[in-house]
C-alpha cells in the first residue's frame, strides 16, 4: 500500500527502456568505511529495481557498477585529475569507462559519492540511459541549499499545513524519531544540504544549553547525509537569555554574549552552518531597535561565527506600513548598505517584492546589490496558494522567478545567475526553500505538495534545469512508469500554477486573501485599527475608474527600482506584460487588452480560464483511478474536488465585489455565480 509516506521512494521501477542495465557486481573501494552509507544506499537501490540480490565484489570486472572516492589511485588513471579538482566539495562523476566495461561512480568525498548515488538510482527510474549517456558530471550550482523550517519550539508550524512539527522537541534528546534519518535521506537524495530548524519568527530560548542539547542530536541524525543543521536566532536573545541590559551590536558585552554563544553551539555540533536571522521585521526586535543598522547586526554575528566557517543568514523581507509602497522598501532600506556586509553574511530575498503571491514580478534586489551575496527565499509551503488543499506544482513558478532578466549586466543577467555565482563571485552562495513538511503520514499535507519540496532541491542544485523534467521525474519515482499517464499527470502539473493565478488573482493582483490565515478571497476585507498593509483594499486599489496599484513613475515609482529595459517597460501601460499589469499599473475598466477585450472582460475571463482549468485536471484525473494507488488516487480526488469548489469560490467572489467598481455585467462565457 502507498500512503505516500515513502516519498518519491516510493515506486522503485525501472524506467521500461533500462531492465537490460543489471549491474554483475557492485564494487565499493573503501578503505576506511566512509562510503557504507552510499553503497547500502545503492545496493538496497539496485537489488529493489532489479528484483534480485546484486554481489558485493572486490575487483571491477565486466558488468561492475564501481563506487570509489576520487583520492584512488584506479580512478586517476581513468578521469583527469582537472576534472575531479573541479567537482568540489559536492559534485560527482558517473562515467561508463569502456576499458573496464563497468560504471563508475566517484565524488572528492563521502556526501557527493551519496549524491551520485541517488542520481544514479533516478536515472535508472526515470529515463532511458545507455552507455554513452552515462558520462555525467554534476556540480551544484549554489553551495548552501536549505530548507527553512518555520517550526514553532511547542511543535506548531507557521504557515504550515501538513500537521505538527516534525521536531519532537518535547522527547528530545532522550527520544529520537526515526523520521529524522528519513527526512536526512529524502533531502540529499534530491541535493539539500542544510536545514533551519525554527521558525523566523524565533524563540530565544532555542539557544539555551537544554535545546541546543537536542539540536545536536538532530543535527547527528542528519550529518551522514550531508545535512547541516542552522538556527534562527531573535535578535534580543542577549537581552532575553543573557540578562544583558539590552542587545545593541555595538556593545562589547552584547558582542561577547553572542562569542560565548557561539563557541558553546560549536563544541556541542562542530559542523554547525549559522544562524537565520529576521531582524525589525513585522515586530521582530533588530539592531534598528539601537540606531544600528542591518549591516551592523548582521556583521557581529557574522563576526562570531566566522572563526568557525558560519555564516549569517540575513532576510530583507522589511516593510512598513508608514511608506506609500510596501514593495519598495527592502531596497530602499538594504542598497545603501551594500560594500559593508561581511564575506560571510547572505542576504536572503523572497522571490517577489510583497509577499509569495501567486505571482509576483522579481524582487528589484536581485542584481542590485553587488558586493552581497544575495540569496533567493522561495516558499514551498503553499501560504497563498491554496495550503494543501490544492494542487499547485511551484516548479513553473521557481522557474519564472529563476529566469526572469534582471539585465544587471546587461541581457542574460537572470536571477539564477546573479545569484549562483556565475555572474558576481563571493565565496558562498545559497537558496532557501520555506518547508511544507510536517508529521502528516504523507509529509506534505496533499501528496502532489511532495513534488514542490523535490522540485525545490532539484533547482537549488541546478536552478537552470527545466521543471518539467523534473515534474515527470518525480511523478515516475513516485506514481507510476506508464508513459501515458506519466504525460498527462505531468501536464496537470504543468498547468496549475497559471490556472491558481488565474482562479485567485489574474493579471497582476496580488494579496486579495482572506485576512490573517491567508485561506481564500476576501478582496473587501476590512480591519478596524488593522495595518493597511495587510489589508487587500492596499493592493488592488480598485475603484470606479479601474482597478491596480499604480507602482508607475507616476505612481510609487518602484518601477525605478529595476535595471533598464525592465524599469521602462514595466512603468509603460502599452509594453508591460499584462501577467503584471495590474502589480504596476492602475488601468481603467474599458482599457483595451492585447486580444481586445476590455479589462474588466479579460479579468472575469481570466478568473473563468482558472476554474476551467481546474475542471480539465479534475477530468483527467478521475480516469487515472486503474493506474495510481487506491487510497492515494481517491485522497488527491477529494482534493481537486475543494479546489474546485474553492476556485469557484474565488472567481465569484472577487467578480461580484469589483463588479461593486466596475458596474459591468459578467461577459460571455463567464460563469455567474449560482
Ligand atoms: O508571509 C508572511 C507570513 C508570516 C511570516 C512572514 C515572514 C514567518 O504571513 O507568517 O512569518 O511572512 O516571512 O517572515
Amino acid at each position: 500500500q502507498i500512503d505516500g509516506s515513502n516519498l518519491w521512494f516510493a515506486q522503485s521501477q525501472l524506467h521500461s527502456h533500462n531492465h537490460s542495465l543489471q549491474p554483475k557486481s557492485l564494487v565499493v573501494t573503501d578503505m576506511d568505511g566512509k562510503l557504507t552509507l552510499a553503497s547500502n544506499e545503492l545496493l538496497n537501490g539496485l537489488n529493489q529495481l532489479f528484483q534480485t540480490s546484486i554481489k558485493q565484489k572486490s575487483r571491477v570486472s565486466k558488468g561492475s557498477v564501481w563506487l570509489s572516492l576520487t583520492n584512488n589511485s584506479e580512478v586517476i588513471q581513468f578521469i583527469d585529475p582537472q576534472e575531479l579538482k573541479a567537482l568540489g566539495e559536492d559534485g560527482f562523476i558517473i562515467k561508463y569507462i569502456d576499458e573496464k566495461k563497468s560504471v563508475l561512480i566517484t565524488g572528492n568525498n563521502q556526501k557527493a559519492v551519496l549524491y551520485g548515488v541517488f542520481h544514479y538510482l533516478r536515472l535508472l527510474q526515470t529515463v532511458a540511459i545507455d552507455k554513452d549517456s552515462l558520462n555525467i558530471t554534476e556540480i551544484p550550482k549554489y553551495k548552501v541549499r536549505i530548507l527553512n523550517h518555520w517550526d514553532n519550539l511547542d511543535g506548531s508550524v507557521e504557515r504550515g499545513y501538513a500537521g505538527r512539527s516534525i521536531w519532537k522537541w518535547d522527547e528530545l534528546p532522550t527520544k529520537v524519531s526515526p523520521r529524522y534519518k528519513k527526512y536526512a535521506r529524502a533531502n540529499a537524495s534530491i541535493g539539500i544540504n542544510g536545514t533551519v530548524l525554527n521558525n523566523v519568527n524565533a524563540n530565544p530560548h532555542i539557544l539555551t544549553t537544554e535545546y541546543l542539547k537536542k539540536v545536536m542530536v538532530i543535527a547527528s541524525e542528519l550529518r551522514p547525509y550531508g545535512i547541516q543543521v542552522y538556527l534562527s536566532v531573535n535578535f534580543a536573545s542577549p537581552a532575553v537569555l543573557g540578562g544583558l541590559d539590552d542587545a545593541n551590536p555595538k556593545k562589547e558585552e552584547v558582542k561577547d554574549w553572542w562569542k560565548n554563544k557561539v563557541k558553546e553551539i560549536y563544541e556541542l555540533i562542530p559542523d554547525f552552518g549559522g544562524f537565520l536571522v529576521k531582524a525589525n521585521s513585522e515586530g521582530q526586535p533588530g539592531p534598528m531597535d539601537y540606531g544600528c543598522t542591518h549591516a551592523d547586526g548582521a556583521n557581529m554575528l557574522a563576526d562570531a561565527l566566522k572563526p568557525y566557517g558560519g555564516i549569517v543568514m540575513w532576510r530583507a523581507f522589511v516593510y512598513n506600513p508608514k511608506g506609500w509602497d510596501r514593495a519598495k522598501q527592502a531596497y530602499e532600506e538594504f542598497l545603501p548598505l551594500d560594500e559593508q556586509f561581511r564575506d560571510n553574511v547572505m542576504i536572503q530575498v523572497k522571490n517577489g517584492p510583497v509577499d509569495f503571491q501567486p505571482r509576483e514580478p522579481l524582487s528589484p534586489m536581485f542584481g542590485a546589490m553587488k558586493e552581497t551575496q544575495v540569496m533567493p527565499e522561495l516558499q514551498i509551503t503553499q501560504e497563498y496558494l491554496g495550503f494543501s488543499d490544492h494542487l499547485v506544482y511551484l516548479g513553473t513558478l521557481y522557474q519564472e522567478f529563476l529566469q526572469s532578466d534582471t539585465y544587471a549586466k546587461g541581457k542574460g543577467s537572470t536571477v539564477a545567475k546573479v545569484t549562483d555565482g556565475s555572474i558576481y563571485n563571493h565565496p558562498v552562495s545559497g537558496i532557501a526553500g520555506v518547508a511544507n513538511i510536517g508529521e502528516d503520514n504523507n509529509w506534505c499535507g496533499h501528496h502532489f505538495a511532495q513534488a514542490n519540496w523535490y522540485v525545490f532541491g532539484r533547482l537549488a542544485w541546478n536552478p537552470d534545469a527545466d521543471v518539467k523534467t523534473i515534474a515527470e521525474e518525480w511523478v515516475r519515482q513516485t506514481l507510476t512508469q506508464k508513459d501515458k499517464v506519466v504525460s498527462s499527470i505531468v501536464e496537470v502539473m504543468m498547468n496549475s500554477r497559471e490556472a491558481t493565478v488565474n482562479y485567485m488573482t489574474p493579471l497582476g493582483l496580488h494579496h486579495l486573501m482572506g485576512w490573517d490565515h491567508h485561506y481564500g478571497p476576501e478582496p473587501w476585507c476590512v480591519v478596524e485599527g488593522a495595518r493597511p498593509d495587510w489589508l487587500p483594499t492596499y493592493y488592488h486599489k480598485a475603484d470606479s475608474i479601474g482597478i491596480g496599484f499604480d507602482r508607475s513613475s507616476t505612481g510609487s515609482n518602484a518601477v525605478k527600482q529595476y535595471f533598464e529595459p525592465l524599469r521602462s517597460e514595466f512603468d509603460n501601460i502599452a509594453t508591460c506584460p499584462e501577467e503584471y499589469l495590474l502589480w504596476f499599473h492602475h488601468v481603467p475598466w474599458n482599457h483595451k487588452m492585447e486580444n481586445g477585450q476590455t479589462l474588466w472582460n479579460q479579468l472575469c475571463l481570466k478568473y473563468q480560464e482558472g476554474v476551467d482549468e481546474v475542471k480539465k485536471s479534475q477530468e483527467v484525473w478521475s480516469k487515472m483511478k486503474t493506474y495510481i494507488d487506491e487510497q492515494q488516487f481517491k485522497e488527491v480526488q477529494e482534493k481537486i474536488a475543494i479546489q474546485l469548489k474553492e476556485a469557484i469560490w474565488w472567481k465569484d467572489a472577487c467578480i461580484l465585489y469589483f463588479q461593486t467598481f466596475s458596474k459591468q455585467p459578467f461577459p460571455e462565457g463567464v460563469e455567474e455565480p449560482v
